[in-house]
């Protein structure tokens, strides 16, 4: 059995895709990021305090937790011999594009959903330098997921894989970030292939319910909570004292 730690996050959303695309048992346990302290239970788990996090039984040591999506995404694959090649140039073209999701996607996504729609609501006007350089930054992305998605069928090659599972949740975010799938066909053609597929549709309503859970916790959130949420205080480190940022 594999415990997920989790919200409605897109990061949280391609660890349900891949459960369910590989028919496994687990359970999700919601972590509550908005509540007034952080969830102890997460402290335990990754050193970071983020979600998402598995546990899974089976793993030698009586469930050693793992975090970080990727490494997840990565763990599963390899464990079930699933959505990632074992080995040559197409195992690399998988890992490459899951990197691309990773280390560009996420985060640049993440920043432009801060700057771009959180921000310019609650304080219009007052973030406008990194409000445009996250929205160009993120044009600039979908405008080369585009490119590879004419070119290749999946996002890591000739088969559908884990660089597409961790990267379609994000890709949800088009619209909200101000463009269009006609100026997208290649990006639109692979995300309604990706949710034509059962076993997203699946991931896909269990994770709905925790959309809602999660905006009523946002909209309840103390200040304190939304500044720890925000990256706005240092998380407290493990002995005691703030962490050096
Ligand atoms: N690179 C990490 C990012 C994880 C992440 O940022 N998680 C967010 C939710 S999507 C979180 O737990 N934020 C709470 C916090 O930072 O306190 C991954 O892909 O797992």
């Amino acid at each position: 059995m594999i415990e997920l730690y989790g919200m409605s996050s897109p990061n949280v959303r391609k660890v349900l895709i891949l459960l369910e695309e590989l028919a496994l048992p687990y359970r999700l346990c919601h972590v509550d990021l908005f509540g007034a302290q952080p969830d102890a239970r997460l402290a335990a788990l990754n050193p970071l305090g983020k979600v998402p996090v598995i546990v899974d039984s089976d793993l030698a040591g009586g469930g050693r937790p793992i975090f970080e999506s990727g490494a997840i995404l990565i763990y599963l694959a390899e464990k079930h011999g699933r959505f990632l090649p074992p080995e040559g140039p197409a195992r690399y073209a998988v890992l490459q594009w899951l990197m691309v999701q990773m280390a560009n996607v996420g985060p640049i996504f993440g920043q432009h959903n801060h700057f771009g729609l959180v921000r310019a609501k609650s304080h219009p006007g007052e973030d406008a330098y990194a409000a445009e350089r996250y929205r160009a930054l993120a044009a600039g992305l979908y405008a080369q997921l585009d490119d590879r998605l004419a070119a290749s069928p999946w996002l890591g090659g000739a088969e559908y894989s884990i660089a597409d599972m961790a990267t379609w949740p994000w890709a949800l975010y088009l619209e909200r970030h101000g463009f269009g799938w006609d100026a997208h066909p290649h990006l639109a053609r692979w995300q309604e292939a990706v949710a034509a597929r059962p076993a997203v549709a699946r991931a896909t309503a269990v994770f709905t319910p925790y959309q809602a859970i999660d905006r009523a916790g946002l909209e309840a959130a103390s200040p304190a909570a939304l500044a720890r949420f925000f990256g706005r205080v240092p998380p407290t480190r493990a002995g005691g004292g703030p962490a050096e940022m």
